[in-house]
């Protein structure tokens, strides 16, 4: 570490400059105090700044993927589609960045690399890549629950000698696959959305597939002006309606969209076979929309999988390659939920082959393609649509160190365990941004973040006017905060024995397989955090010195 390099004490340090860092800095201006943002990145954007594969786009409708905080931007800005694509939310990310004037206060390409609480001084030590350290009081993680890459370890990785790209890190040029044959790793949302893009203009694409998804189709299209006006007219509510909703999702930009409106309130058990199959006629894969028994029931769920089953064997022509793309085993509702555009119809092109790896998995890969069980397959391109180390990878990669010297890790050997997915016994002054704990991840993001963000700020803006110097989350308001998360994800689809998924950890060998998010919905969560302010910051001890 270079002392040379030592920078003035801050009053707040905030790490990540996507949508939950920029509004973080903002609001930390307004409260008058000293913020720096350090980023890793060359620009601000985040998710949308890195994930540039051809097909990436939201699949929350625009009018609610955005911030409410500013009427006036609400109100000014122009969304052209109900889901909008990449390039159009990094622009909306350019233009916060711009209209707030939050540049000047972000460092980018700077990726912090150590933080480590000063017991003596009650402040936090954050170390760079460039061999930077800064001094803060307040150190505020905005790093983002999908934002570091899995790569999986795959033996011969490095013998292959095409191109290589993973979905979350792809080339701010583009690529250009004409006359290329790819290979591609990984079916979830971002291979979902990127297999229909590149097959449109590849020679070959080979798609190896470990686990089928459940997908539905998007229904995307442009949006008119009268509508744009319709929904900025009724704002306020729209905003209200999502801050009380179970996902941060009202769903007004899906009825303009063409998908229905769904209020599930039938039971799919009490139906009959000839009845199920009616409705896949009528409705194809929306036939299973309206039952509420699929997220409750097993038996229920093992019924809609079927009816699934039945719609994508007559989308997809060849039937052994709709077999292949069968998810079995495993219920609806167990993964994140995936839309698509055109997805089981690209398996009808004559220049894409499914590789299902439950048929015979992956051996190596070498220098020409992949040596699967069932073959070889040779290619120019190879694509990692692999996802990511969620929810706490970017937390553990920075060696963030606590009280008493106790590490991150250490802390989270067995899974992330916080207050409220806000903050962690034995880091003071520490906070989280959609954490591990909180809705996060089970929400449009969007609110999540601007909830999290105006409750730190608050709680800030607390302390400075009462003069405390530190808030720490205390170890029984972390146990109970955890047992509760548990308690309310049990029974859930998502926590089945048969599910395996990123939220679960269950993506990167090792980690604990623990449920991160908090299944009690956003409406209900904001409820008990503000209950926590009411009650004197319940659960959280605050100091006016040093300990
Ligand atoms: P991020 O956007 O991930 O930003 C975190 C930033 O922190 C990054 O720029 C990163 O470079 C930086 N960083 C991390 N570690 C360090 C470090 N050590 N040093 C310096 N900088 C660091 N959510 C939805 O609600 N709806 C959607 O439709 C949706 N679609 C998605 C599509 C894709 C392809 C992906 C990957 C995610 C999607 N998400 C979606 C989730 C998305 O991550 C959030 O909506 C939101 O953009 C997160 O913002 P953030 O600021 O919290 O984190
Ligand atoms: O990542 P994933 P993602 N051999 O983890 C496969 C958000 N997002 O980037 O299921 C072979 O879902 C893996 O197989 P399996 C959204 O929150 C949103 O697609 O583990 N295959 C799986 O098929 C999403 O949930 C949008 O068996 C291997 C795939 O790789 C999250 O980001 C768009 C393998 C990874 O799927 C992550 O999505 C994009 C191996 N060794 C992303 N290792 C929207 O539309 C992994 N796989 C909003």
């Amino acid at each position: 570490m270079v002392e040379e390099n030592r920078t003035p004490p801050l009053d707040a340090l905030i790490v990540g400059a996507g949508f939950a860092g920029m509004y973080m800095l903002h609001k930390l201006r307004q409260l008058g105090l000293s913020v720096r943002v350090l980023e890793a990145a060359k620009d601000v954007g985040g998710t949308w700044y890195w994930n540039r594969y051809p097909g990436a786009r939201c699949d929350v409708p625009s009018m609610e993927y955005s911030f409410s905080f500013s009427d006036e931007m609400q109100q000014q800005w122009n969304w052209t589609e109900v889901m909008a694509a990449q390039p159009e939310i990094l622009e909306y990310a350019g233009q916060v960045a711009d209209r707030f004037e939050l540049r000047s206060s972000i460092q980018f390409e700077t990726r912090v690399t150590d933080v480590t609480y000063d017991e003596a001084q009650c402040s936090w030590r954050v170390a760079t890549d460039a061999g930077e350290v800064f001094q803060s009081r307040f150190c505020i993680m905005a790093t983002g629950c999908l934002s570091v890459t899995n790569t999986p370890v795959i033996e011969g990785a490095k013998s292959f000698v095409g191109a290589i790209y993973h979905t979350g890190e792809w080339p701010h040029d583009g690529v250009d696959f004409t006359g290329k044959s790819v290979g591609i790793i990984g079916t979830g949302s971002s291979g979902i959305q990127a297999i229909p893009e590149i097959a449109k203009q590849a020679a070959h694409l080979t798609v190896f597939q470990r686990t089928p998804n459940y997908t539905m189709p998007a229904h995307n299209k442009p949006l008119t002006d009268e509508y744009q006006q319709e929904a900025k007219s009724n704002y306020a509510d729209i905003r209200q309606q999502q801050r009380e909703s179970l996902a941060g999702i009202i769903g007004y930009g899906f009825g303009f969209g063409g998908a229905e409106p769904t209020e599930p309130t039938d039971e799919l058990l009490q139906t009959t076979a000839s009845e199920r199959m009616a409705l896949v006629d009528k409705k194809g894969f929306g036939a299973i929309h309206r039952f509420m028994d699929i997220g409750l029931d097993m038996n229920a769920n093992e019924m809609a999988c079927d009816m699934y089953r039945e719609q994508l064997s007559r989308v997809v022509d060849d039937a052994e390659t709709a077999q292949g793309l069968m998810p079995r085993n495993y219920p609806i509702g167990c993964k994140r939920p995936v839309i698509d555009t055109q997805y089981y119809q690209t398996f009808n092109r004559d220049n894409v082959t499914l590789v299902d790896l439950r048929q015979g998995g992956i051996e190596r890969i070498t220098e020409t393609g992949i040596q699967t069980e069932q073959g070889a397959f040779d290619f120019d391109v190879l694509i990692y649509a692999t996802g990511f180390d969620a929810m706490t990878g970017a937390l553990l990669q920075m060696n963030i160190c606590g009280r008493d010297g106790v590490a991150l890790s250490k802390a989270w050997e067995a899974g992330p365990r916080t207050y409220l997915g806000l903050q962690v016994h034995g880091f003071p002054n520490l906070f989280m941004i959609t954490g591990p704990g909180s809705p996060s991840v089970l929400s449009n993001m969007m609110v999540s973040i601007e909830q999290h963000v105006d409750w730190i700020s608050d709680c800030i803006g607390h302390m400075e006017q009462n003069q405390l110097r530190t808030i720490e989350a205390t170890a029984p308001a972390v146990e109970e905060w955890v047992a509760h998360v548990n308690e309310v994800a049990d029974g859930n689809m998502m926590t089945v024995p048969s599910c395996n998924s990123w939220y679960l950890g269950a993506n990167i060998p090792g980690k604990p397989r623990i449920f991160m998010p908090y299944v009690g919905g956003v409406g209900v969560y904001r409820q008990k955090c503000d209950e926590v302010v009411s009650n004197g910051y319940e659960g959280f001890e605050l100091a006016n010195s040093k300990k």
